[in-house]
């Protein structure tokens, strides 16, 4: 039997998985609220086929408490914030949750972490607690690191289809786990050592933030000199060695905006490049602040609360805010006094910032000009009621109107 420990974004789809394709699954969080919800037949996000997927694991069987279970397999994916001072990962959760464990494991049984931790954690954290539980790594206990790498929006599919890398100390072992994941895994599962898995964990998402952050800069450049970016990456792109992401407003999520920032952390005197890009990316939503001023003044609007921004989640169709552009921008304006910026997401139903709406009629009956923050469907469907309005299209989504860019 496996046990999941922590059924969050990844927990939860992990262990819906592996029980749709035979494998006995337990599920443990500690909130005893999300455990009810599941229990209550309803899951606690929105991912497209997590629905379908949550009613197969529950025919085949799976259960979801409080409770840590005494087994020989555990996956832990429990959330790894990380410290914005220092830079560096706070391991307090995986850490505990291996604690949890060893109260109930059977001897021999295996921990795989999946949470995504900075390079050396499993060294520096987490071995340690094991040793000091008086218990022989390798023996009493296997400790292995398969990280996710699955991207909200499409974690379904690419749950079935990504390749994986597992880490572990003997060979033996790390075949094993693959095993487990080969149940439903059609990826390429490579299985190599601990602290190589940890970095190519961190190395793949800073990859992504450092050519969002090139492009990021780019559309700066572009805007200095009134260049279209877009079109100068598209004809770059027609390059066969060339691949470069698009700028937006930020770049939000627990993932790309969080792990770099591991390696700058770690490595301050190394991780330059790293650590510009990081700065260029976070200084997005202010750069998009700017924007809308100098627009409301090309367009003689004094108001701002005239102005409204459309989405809240850190990226397109998916029901996330963590590390928000659009709730960072927010903040900035609050810091510049300006406030009163209306706000507007489909997948934001709560009330989480003053001046939100809950249609986007409403919303956009109230407002001037509107700044595309997210490229969530619902908009690029409706595009048609945007007419009349001044557009700051950070998306590039708006064909034609009066339609500015970053
Ligand atoms: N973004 C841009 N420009 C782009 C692409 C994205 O500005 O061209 C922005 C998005 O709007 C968003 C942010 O970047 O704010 C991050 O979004 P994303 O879609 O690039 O990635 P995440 O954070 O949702 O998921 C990433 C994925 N990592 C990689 O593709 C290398 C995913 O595979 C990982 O599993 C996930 O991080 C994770 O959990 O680590």
């Amino acid at each position: 039997m496996v046990n999941v420990i922590g059924l969050g974004y990844i927990g939860l789809p992990t262990a819906l998985m592996l029980a749709a394709h035979g494998v006995e699954v337990i599920g443990t969080d500690y909130s005893m609220h999300l455990v009810g919800t599941l229990n209550e037949g309803k899951t606690t996000f929105k991912e497209e086929g997590l629905d379908e997927l949550f009613n197969s694991a529950l025919k085949a069987g799976i259960r979801f408490t409080t409770e840590y279970q005494a087994t020989d397999t555990y996956i832990v994916s429990v959330p790894t914030p990380y410290d914005k001072f220092s830079k560096k990962v706070d391991p307090s959760y995986v850490i505990r949750a291996i604690q949890e464990i060893l109260k109930v494991s059977e001897k021999g049984a295996l921990i795989v972490i999946e949470s995504t931790i900075s390079p050396g954690t499993i060294d520096k954290f987490i071995r340690p607690v094991i040793e000091n539980a008086g218990l022989k790594i390798g023996i009493d206990i296997h400790i292995i690191h398969a990280p996710e790498r699955i991207i909200p929006g499409n974690m379904i599919y690419e749950l079935l289809h990504n390749n994986r890398t597992i880490g572990a100390d003997e060979i033996e072992v790390g075949e094993k786990v693959k095993r487990l994941y080969a149940s439903f895994c059609l990826g390429e599962i490579i299985v190599t050592d601990i602290r190589t898995a940890e970095m190519t964990k961190v190395v793949e998402n800073t990859y992504r933030a450092v050519n969002i952050a090139f492009a990021n800069e780019l559309a700066k450049i572009c805007r200095h000199d009134n260049m279209d970016v877009y079109e100068i990456i598209r004809i770059c792109n027609m390059h066969p060695r060339v691949n470069i992401l698009q700028p937006g407003p930020g770049v939000g999520g627990h993932c790309i905006s969080v792990d770099p920032w591991f390696l700058v952390g770690d490595y301050p005197s190394l991780a330059k490049v790293i650590d510009e890009s990081m700065r260029t990316n976070d200084g997005m939503p202010d750069f998009v602040l700017n924007r809308i001023y100098e627009i409301m003044k090309q367009e003689e609007l004094n108001d701002i609360t005239r102005v409204g921004l459309y989405g809240l989640t850190y990226k397109e169709n998916v029901d996330d805010i963590r590390e928000s552009p659009t709730l960072q921008l927010l903040e900035s304006q609050e810091r510049h006094l300006a406030v009163g910026l209306k706000v507007y997401d489909p997948f934001i139903v709560s009330d989480i910032v003053a001046n939100q709406y809950h249609n986007l009629d409403d919303f956009l009956e109230d407002i001037d000009m509107v700044v595309i923050m997210v490229k969530h469907n619902e908009i690029r469907e409706q595009m048609d009621k945007l007419q009349g309005k001044i557009v700051l299209d950070t998306q590039n989504i708006c064909g034609s109107g009066r339609i500015y860019h970053l």
